[in-house]
């Protein structure tokens, strides 16, 4: 054989070994995996559902902790207006009785898809006192630059 050929075959392999390698550090070692345990809720039957039925704020724990549970749809949120007390910890459940949006939190790092078919849960916690203008950052039809809601958190309890 050449010897070209049996170096960039050599070469070859061991990139491929390379690859594998990193995919089972991934995996094993550092236990990334896509997410496998996402809950499913049937697009169509959204308004069934008593969470998403009356979309709303949860106090699970008065000044604690919070559960908001939304709707994404075209081309509004609901509720249109939420209100949280700084430092708690914020639960969100949201779903998409039609097309994929993207929830976002301006000035935050909350944001997440949503994606019909799936229940998106993102936890978070909000230190600084305000009002938060949420919005829609994916595409989702005509009026998807309409899509926005309001996070009000509150100085205190
Ligand atoms: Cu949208």
């Amino acid at each position: 054989m050449n010897r070209y050929e049996r170096a960039w075959l050599i070469f070859a392999v061991l990139m491929v070994a390379a690859f594998l390698g990193i995919i089972a550090y991934f995996n094993f070692a550092a236990g990334l995996k896509p997410p496998h345990d996402v809950e499913v809720i049937d697009p169509l039957r959204v308004s069934q559902d008593p969470r998403f039925s009356q979309p709303r704020v949860e106090e699970v724990e008065p000044g604690k902790r919070y559960n908001i549970y939304m709707v994404a749809r075209m081309w509004s949120y609901y509720p249109r207006e939420i209100q949280v007390p700084r430092g708690a910890e914020v639960r969100f459940y949201i779903t998409s009785p039609d097309v994929q949006h993207g929830f976002q939190v301006v000035g935050t790092n909350v944001q997440a898809n949503v994606i019909p078919g799936y229940v998106t849960v993102i936890d978070a916690r909000f230190e600084k006192p305000g009002e938060y203008l949420i919005v829609c950052n994916e595409y989702c039809g005509r009026g998807h630059h309409f899509m926005r809601a309001k996070l009000r958190v509150t100085e205190g309890y």
